[in-house]
């Protein structure tokens, strides 16, 4: 990044000694926060971070749920900004647990200084752009205040937790919660007769990890997901010195591929090879670790027809060999979508599971869940009791963090209002009315931490040319963003992801309009369009 800029840095609290002042103000400490915050300090602006959260991490620190973990390969997902962190950290595993990534983000906050610059549990409740003064001034939960310039949401695309308004919720005599809300302390299941609600990414790994201390566990399931063996392992001293000699080819790799994963897909068709050879590679790709039975498959394995329904019967046929009941296997296959429509988990056991005597499958989508009973969970066949309960049922995408602070514009427009038929932005970064707002969760698309740093290093130079050029103010024109909602909603509507009802389109959240939540184009083609409007002069934006 060659910008720097050339306005003096403003810190502190004003005369009353009541708001906090600030040039740049991030909401969140998470993988996006932290680096936006490093990234901005770098280029000499003053820049607090607020986060809810009594530590550093954002989702890897509210994530503690017993089996928590990447299923992209750990040295993908690192930060590639500083050579001597790359050669510092040793990754412990492949795809790194949950306590390791949450440790590694602590030593990055502490390597860069970055803490003195973070105020934790302070949960952002409002924000409202002053138009006289250009400046956004944030609430805390606790009252306190802080101005900003510029204002940047690194709050997660999944970190508003999801349950459903099931009747009755409150009348449980047990324990229960979210596992995107588990509790620092941990939770006594040992013995219990849990329940666990979804079989989402996040429920395969809780359910796999836990029906080995549980008495008995309950898993009610609405959709049987594709799920693939993510085959994790302790990386060894050899591996460790290779992976840490080979970044450059690594982060090459990733950004080379339409999701910036470690994972190219074969250019071949499916269809035009013989059925030998297909199925070479499909059991070739099966014992491979993570994404690449996602991700490296002929190309058309992603796309809706033929070759995508011939790799689906062969994931099919992988779970009925690993399922010993016929009947509870026929529940587990899927058969109501796509392969790869919706995001593929990835297990380390979890077929398995259900061969256990003390592990009950339930099908929900049959006999619905009907309530919440005091004792456990009744759905219109039975009652299920219980000791604990644990809703694994999802998120409100992208827009239900923006909706859970008051967001207030030009003319006192708030973003929630107008987000309600989905957002509307313009190459999900900004949206007009709400001048100096990078809405950078909204802008993420595939491995995050890959697509994060390119994002927020073309939001830290877009935030500089506004300052070198003594701008006030930068926010996209209405017709920049209306073609780009437009693009989103017509290219959106073809891809493969936009085909099931998942967290993609919003369709897991009733009431919620559907809509592509992030971007139909490719992480190669983002960082082109973006590139292409900052080099003429930020096209598509009012700069004033
Ligand atoms: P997901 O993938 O949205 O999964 C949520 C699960 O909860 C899924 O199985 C849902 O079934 C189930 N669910 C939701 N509401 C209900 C009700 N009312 N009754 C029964 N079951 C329900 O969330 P995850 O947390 O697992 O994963 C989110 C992302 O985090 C993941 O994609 C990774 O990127 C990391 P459904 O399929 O809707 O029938």
């Amino acid at each position: 990044m060659a910008s720097t800029s050339q306005q003096t840095a403003t810190a502190g609290t004003d005369q009353s000694g009541e708001v906090e002042q600030f040039d740049a103000i991030i909401i969140g400490a998470g993988v996006t926060g932290l680096y936006s915050l490093y990234r901005l300090r770098e280029l000499g602006l003053s820049v607090k971070s607020f986060d809810d959260g009594s530590g550093i991490g954002g989702t890897w620190f509210w994530n503690r749920y017993p089996g928590c973990r990447f299923d992209s390969e750990s040295y993908s997902y690192g930060y590639s900004f500083s050579e001597e962190l790359l050669q510092e950290w040793d990754w412990k595993e492949h795809y790194s647990a949950q306590p390791d990534t949450e440790r590694y983000l602590n030593y990055v906050a502490d390597k860069f200084d970055l803490r003195k610059h973070i105020r934790l549990n302070s949960r952002v409740v409002s924000a409202v752009f002053d138009e006289n003064e250009s400046l956004w001034q944030v609430e805390m939960e606790d009252g306190h205040r802080a101005r900003g310039q510029f204002l940047i949401t690194s709050i997660g695309i999944l970190s508003a937790s999801y349950i459903p308004d099931f009747e009755g919720i409150h009348s449980f005599k047990g324990p229960w919660t979210h596992p995107g809300k588990w509790p620092k302390e941990g939770m006594d299941l040992a013995g219990k007769r849990v329940g666990v609600i979804g079989t989402g990414a996040t429920g395969v790994q809780l359910i796999t990890e836990i029906a080995k201390e549980v008495g008995h566990l309950t898993v009610f399931q609405r959709t049987a997901n594709f799920c693939a063996p993510l085959r994790n392992g302790p990386i060894d001293d050899e591996t460790q010195k290779k992976i840490k000699a080979s970044y450059p080819e690594i982060f090459k790799k990733c950004a080379e591929t339409n999701g910036s994963f470690m994972h190219q897909f074969d250019t071949r068709s499916a269809m035009a090879v013989s059925p030998e050879e297909r199925l070479e590679q499909y059991e070739r790709l099966w014992l491979e670790g993570g994404f690449a039975k996602w991700l490296s498959n002929f190309y058309d394995v992603m796309v809706p027809g033929e070759a995508n329904e011939d790799y689906a019967e062969f994931f099919r046929n992988k779970i009925r060999e690993r399922v010993n009941d016929p009947v509870i296997a026929e529940m587990l296959v899927p058969k109501d979508h796509m392969f790869g429509s919706k995001r593929l988990p990835c297990e380390s056991g979890y077929y398995e599971v259900y061969n256990q005597d003390n592990v009950s499958l339930i099908d929900v989508r049959k006999a619905p869940i009907e309530r919440i009973t005091p004792k456990g969970v009744k759905t219109t066949d039975a009652e299920y009791e219980l000791d604990v309960i644990i809703y694994a049922t999802g998120y409100d995408a992208v827009t239900g963090s923006l909706n859970k602070i008051d967001i207030h514009g030009i003319g006192d427009e708030i973003l929630k209002e107008k987000f309600a038929g989905g957002p509307r932005t313009y190459m999900g970064v900004q949206s007009a009315g709400f001048p100096n707002l990078f809405t950078i969760n909204a802008a993420s698309v595939g491995n995050f931490v890959r697509a994060a740093e390119p994002l927020v290093d073309w939001v830290s130079e877009a935030i500089c040319y506004v300052r070198d050029n003594n701008f006030k103010r930068i926010s996209p024109t209405p017709e920049a963003e209306d073609t780009w909602t437009k693009h989103v909603s017509e290219a959106g509507a073809n891809i493969l992801r936009s085909q099931a009802d998942s967290w993609f389109v919003g369709a897991n959240i009733p009431g919620k309009a559907r809509v592509l939540l992030t971007a139909p184009d490719t992480a190669p083609q983002m960082r082109a369009k973006r590139d292409a409007v900052a080099a003429n002069g930020y096209e598509g934006f009012i700069l004033e």
